[in-house]
Formats: C-alpha cells, sequence, structure tokens
C-alpha cells in the first residue's frame, strides 16, 4: 500500500535551525498551512519537499493538525495511462497533485452501470447525510439527492465491482463501506462538502469505531444527464463532467481543509444523473 504517493525522501532531522525558526516565526505571526505552503514555494522549494514538511510531525503538531494517515492510491498512476483494476484495465486520464486526484475512465461497463442503477431504482429514500453533532442521520438541504446503500458483497455483480475498486486502489475490500447509489432529477445538489468526519465534532468518535476515517473517495458515473451535475472541487479549480462509467477518486491523509478535497455535486439542469460512492476508511468497515 502506498502512503502518500507525493511524499519524498526528506527526513525531520535534515531541517536545518535556520528553517525551523523561519516556520516558528510565521506561525507565530498566524499564518496556517496554506500561506507557509506558498512561502516555502515562492523561497525557491520544491513542491514534493514544502508539502512533506508542512506533513512533519512536529510541524503538525505545532498547529494542532491531524496527523497524516495512509492513504489509498492505485500503482503507477500518473507514470501509465492504463491501470490495473483486477478484471479490467482502467485508464488515468487526469492526475492532480494537490489534491491527490484522479479521473478515470472505463471502471465500469455500460451494462455494468445500467443494471447498478436498476437494482438501486426500487430501493432509493431521499439522502440522509451523517449528522456529526451526534453521530446520526439526518436530511440534509445541501443534499437533495434520493439514493441508497448496497451491502457489502450482497450480489455477483456489488462483489464484482468491490473487488475491482480493491485492486485498482491497493486497499481491503472490508475497510470500504458499502456502495452507496444517488440519483439527482433536475434542480438537486450536493453542496460543496467534505466527505471525512470532522474530529472536533462531538459525534465524530461513535462514528469512527466502525471503521476509523474516511480516507479517500470514488465517484463513479453511472449515466450522463443533459446538462449540469459535473463534480466540482473549487480549491483545485476543477469541474469533472460525468460520463458512464468513468469516476473521480481522490485521497484525504488529514481531516482537514489542508486536504484541499472540498467539493460538491453542481446542480443538475436537464436529465437525471445517477453516481455510485464507494468512500474508504483507514480499518474494516463494520
Ligand atoms: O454527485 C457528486 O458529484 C458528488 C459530489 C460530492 C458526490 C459526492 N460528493 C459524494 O457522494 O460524496
Ligand atoms: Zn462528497
Amino acid at each position: 500500500m502506498s502512503n502518500n504517493a507525493f511524499a519524498n525522501n526528506t527526513l525531520e532531522q535534515d531541517i536545518t535551525p535556520a528553517v525551523s525558526a523561519w516556520l516558528a516565526e510565521q506561525r507565530a505571526a498566524g499564518f496556517g498551512p496554506d500561506q507557509l505552503l506558498k512561502s516555502l514555494l515562492d523561497a525557491g522549494w520544491g513542491d514534493a519537499a514544502a508539502r512533506h514538511l508542512l506533513a512533519m510531525p512536529a510541524f503538525v503538531a505545532a498547529n494542532n493538525l491531524p496527523f497524516p494517515l495512509p492513504v489509498p492510491w492505485p500503482a503507477h498512476a500518473g507514470e501509465r495511462l492504463a491501470l490495473h483494476a483486477g478484471d479490467r484495465q482502467v485508464n488515468a486520464i487526469t492526475v492532480l497533485q494537490d489534491p491527490p486526484l484522479l479521473v478515470l475512465e472505463g471502471l465500469l461497463s455500460r451494462e455494468e452501470c445500467q443494471a447498478l442503477i436498476n437494482a438501486a431504482a426500487p430501493r432509493m429514500s431521499r439522502s440522509l447525510t451523517v449528522d456529526v453533532k451526534t453521530g446520526g442521520e439526518e436530511t440534509n438541504q445541501a443534499r437533495t439527492s434520493e439514493g441508497m446503500f448496497f451491502e457489502r458483497g450482497e450480489s455477483a455483480l456489488i462483489s464484482r465491482i468491490e473487488a475491482r475498486i480493491g485492486a485498482l486502489l491497493d486497499w481491503p475490500v472490508q475497510n470500504g463501506e458499502g456502495l452507496q447509489v444517488l440519483h439527482y432529477g433536475p434542480g438537486t445538489e450536493y453542496k460543496p462538502h467534505y466527505d471525512f468526519f470532522d474530529p472536533a465534532e462531538p459525534g465524530t468518535a461513535s462514528i469512527l469505531q466502525r471503521g476509523g476515517q474516511r480516507v479517500a473517495t470514488l465517484v463513479i458515473y453511472l449515466n450522463e444527464p443533459e446538462a449540469g451535475g459535473a463534480t466540482v472541487f473549487p480549491d483545485a479549480a476543477l469541474t469533472v463532467v460525468p460520463k458512464c462509467g468513468n469516476a473521480v477518486f481522490f485521497n484525504y491523509s488529514q481531516p482537514h481543509p489542508v486536504s484541499r478535497t472540498l467539493h460538491g455535486g453542481a446542480p443538475v439542469l436537464s436529465g437525471d444523473k445517477w453516481i455510485a460512492t464507494k468512500w474508504l476508511r483507514e480499518r474494516e468497515f463494520i
């Protein structure tokens, strides 16, 4: 399993006293991780080295940031177009470093997309989101779609797709939540949000008992809306347009806005939008 795809070999002891003193000064002046990263890049640091520095234990502790967790990432993403996904090859046609994100082509066949829609359609109800205040679930005005969850391994189709995702991401199938299918009609959307659970919220501790944090998201497009319905990443200025069988994958080693994984489903303007989302946890999800 890969940890951070963009880590380099800088060690904590390689940081000179001058750099440590400068970092302490910047923090004292109230600069957050984003501004520190920009300052390091402006000062001529390489992107990977600067990010690695900002994820180091001393820096994380000093800034009260969550400690970076191992995250899934497909082998050879960014080096090869075709990635191994068990029974299928998948093309990584867009690769972003910050946040670590891939647009994947051909994860599902058209037939598999339609079979998922057919199996989900009779089981749809108004989407709920996890309430981090209580650890329970609630309807949410920011999410006007309808949805359902498949049980992990509940049919041959679901097992095949889950095995493919596990092989692609090099992440245990047991660490995945059940596949969720969402349907958006015209005018419905999913406003920008993070998928991880905010460590500062009181309900998070009970949510984390079922397999730890969410560390990555895979959104698979099951059809093509006539207009609208793109997945948007405001911090990355990226828009992913739904195409049947394609997917967008991103990970977040820190459950914090430094992950830059704010994302939303833009309003569907005409037609329908169907997606399947797989959230990956740190440990077995039970
Ligand atoms: O439908 C989407 O594009 C979308 C956007 C944001 C889905 C999710 N989040 C999700 O399932 O978490
Ligand atoms: Zn989301």
